[in-house]
């Protein structure tokens, strides 16, 4: 049995995580300022886990999150392109200096290892595709920015300190759970459960833009084997995190219509500031190193998400029915 830190474990990414620690008899214990996670994500485990709400950039609490503790998986920010278009300053707050708070406590409390959660947007205008991590990082939007200066802070931390550090470069990661009630949700959540209130989703752009969607449970095991792998690779060193496939978002559109028998056509609207035309991983360096190996498909993992959001529906609101 290990101890594991899960910051944001309120999330989606986070409460997933958790669950599967919780089921291999880990323990967890986990920390979100419930400003986009919610205590829901977590109902069916919050009695065997120590949950405490916090933010990153309380000093004092990190240093006590981190007492103790074996591995910090580090999920909680503030996620989306488009919000830290809209305000830098206070994405930059919760995901730079919330992380590097982090960091130091985790250092001081002399953790073992923390595995990161990057992100794909680090490539940004980067023409080749696959993206491999060992391009130059091109970052479009300030949050592309947060996230890489923290890839850089965890290298720092390995280097400096001796502070093992993983950084999972994730792709689009989706499931449920995946919030869906904010302008900045991701795009499956928020085409799913838009269509399923009978209104239509808009594509921001032409639909050819292309993403290497994820399921979350290939992002979970990335991290369990993040923590298994050897000293050697946990120097700081950076992993995409997709399954090596591409959908273009006409395609997502098509197949959650398709799932939930609606049939009007997309509304497309203008690009979105910040965005990047194709995102596609070469996994091999995770495939390789860290014995990842996405077993959940795209459609497969679509499958599965959608039917959440369809039951959760059904038990808001069985009445209605
Ligand atoms: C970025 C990162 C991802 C993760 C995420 C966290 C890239 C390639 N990916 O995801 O790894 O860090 O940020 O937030 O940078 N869209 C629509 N209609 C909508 C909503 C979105 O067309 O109503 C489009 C959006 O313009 C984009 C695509 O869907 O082209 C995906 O958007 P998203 O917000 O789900 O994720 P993205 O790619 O910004």
């Amino acid at each position: 049995m290990a101890r594991y830190l899960i910051t944001g474990i309120a999330g989606f990414i986070g409460s997933t995580l958790a669950r599967a620690l919780v089921e291999q008899g880990h323990a967890v214990r986990g920390i979100d300022n419930l400003s986009t996670g919610s205590l829901d994500n977590l109902a069916e485990i919050r009695s065997s886990i120590d949950f405490q709400q916090m933010d990153l950039l309380d000093a004092a609490g990190m240093r006590s999150a981190c007492e103790g503790i074996d591995y910090v998986l580090h999920q909680a920010a503030l996620a989306s392109v488009p919000r830290s278009v809209k305000d830098p300053l206070a994405s930059h707050e919760s995901n730079v200096n919330g992380t590097l708070n982090l960091l130091i406590a985790a250092r001081d409390a002399k953790v073992r290892r923390i595995v990161y959660a990057a992100s794909s947007s680090a490539y940004g205008d980067q023409p080749t595709q696959p993206k491999q991590e060992a391009m130059s990082p091109l970052p479009l939007s300030p949050y592309a920015v947060q996230k890489l200066a923290c890839e850089y802070y965890i290298q720092s931390f390995y280097r400096s300190y001796g502070l093992e550090g993983i950084c999972l470069r994730y792709f689009n990661i989706f499931g449920p759970r995946q919030a869906a009630d904010s302008p900045y949700s991701g795009v499956i959540a928020k085409f799913t459960t838009t269509m399923m209130a009978g209104q239509t989703p808009t594509i921001f752009g032409d639909g050819l833009t292309s993403r290497d969607f994820n399921y979350v449970e290939n992002a979970v095991s990335a991290n369990l084997l993040a923590c298994l792998a050897p000293s050697s690779v946990a120097t700081g060193r950076v992993f995409n995190i997709g399954t090596g496939e591409s959908h273009t978002l006409n395609e997502v559109y098509a197949a959650i219509a398709g799932q939930l028998g609606f049939t009007a056509e997309p509304i497309y609207g203008p690009p979105r500031a910040g965005d990047i035309k194709h995102s596609l991983a070469d996994i091999r360096r995770a495939t390789d190193e860290l014995g990842y190996q996405p077993k959940a498909r795209f459609h497969e993992g679509l499958r599965k998400t959608v039917a959440w959001y369809l039951a959760e529906a059904e038990k808001k609101a069985p009445a209605a029915r």
